[in-house]
């Protein structure tokens, strides 16, 4: 294979890499300008865009809601990662990281902040003591998948989506090892959902969080990578994921700070409401195009 690239002896910023999102990457942390964060008039305010790490918390505020836990109400902010709102003062206060999804519960006397997905489901499941086990083992079970989708997204998004669908130059050799890694995984997920309905127990925070990945993945909607992967041979996830779909709350949490896609009757960009869904009050709020 021929040696493209000879990386020099100290590695230095090429801010014109190229590649989608490479306007907004950089190898530097910390807020790039001052900007506060709106506060509606829930306890619980979110800062996201319905990007798979995204929905994977508006899906949950919905299910919870729709279980009856009241106190789930939420107003939703979009952040504009395309436009560096992630590095906004106010928003780098809440996510030190500058990634969405963000969290404030300003339901205590202090105002909680919360980051990275998988801490705010499980910090949201344990507050309303929903869709996580509580049989001790059933729990360690879900945390398991859990983790195991926050350690192992990174390889199918970053590594072979970003390879696949966003470097401004299809290589080879990533491709191949991605493509590999993401099959494994889609193999490890088969194999349990053989045997099992549901990831842990009853339907819980883990499949929410692998369904908005995985889930999707194999439903067409990452990458357009659905036959390339060749998902429809992986049939218990096939199954698994359609259950999840088909479910209203889920539909729900996937419309919440959508600000992309052809299809605008799937686009809330802000919810303050349960009514912000009905399709007038949704016109409204379609805020950016
Ligand atoms: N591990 C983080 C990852 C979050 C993440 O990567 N968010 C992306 C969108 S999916 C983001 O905000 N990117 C903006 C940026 O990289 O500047 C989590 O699960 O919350």
């Amino acid at each position: 294979m021929a040696d493209t690239y000879t990386p020099p002896k100290v590695w230095e910023w090429d801010s014109e890499s190229g590649g989608k999102f490479a306007s907004i990457n950089r190898p530097i942390a910390g807020a790039t300008h001052d900007k506060d964060l709106p506060v509606g008039k829930h306890p619980l305010q979110l800062y996201s865009l319905a990007t798979p790490n995204g929905v994977k918390v508006t899906v949950l505020l919905e299910e919870l809601l729709a279980a009856g836990h009241t106190g789930a109400e939420y107003d939703a902010w979009i952040i504009d990662i395309s436009e560096g709102d992630q590095f906004g003062s106010g928003f780098v206060e809440v996510n030190p990281n500058s990634k969405i999804p963000a969290l404030m519960d300003r339901s205590g006397d202090t105002p909680q902040r919360v980051f990275e997905s998988g801490a705010i489901m499980l910090y949201l499941a344990d507050k309303f003591e929903a869709f996580m086990p509580s049989d001790p083992a059933q729990r360690t079970e879900a945390l398991s998948w859990l983790f195991w989708q926050m350690g192992s997204a990174p390889y199918l998004g970053g590594g072979f989506g970003h390879f696949y669908a966003y470097a401004p130059e299809k290589f080879e050799y990533p491709i191949n090892r991605f493509a590999m890694e993401a099959k494994r995984q889609l193999d490890v997920m088969e194999r349990h959902l053989a045997d099992n309905e549901w990831f842990a127990g009853d339907y819980s925070i883990a499949d929410m969080a692998i369904w908005a990945w995985y889930g999707q993945l194999v439903l067409g909607r990452l990458y357009s990578a659905a036959e390339f992967l060749d998902v429809a041979s992986y049939k218990n996830v096939m199954r698994w994921a359609e259950a999840i779909d088909a479910r209203a709350p889920v539909q729900r949490g996937r419309m919440v700070n959508r600000a992309f896609g052809d299809d605008l009757s799937m686009q809330l960009h802000e919810r303050h409401d349960a009514s912000d869904f009905d399709t007038k009050t949704q016109d409204k709020l379609h805020v950016k195009t």
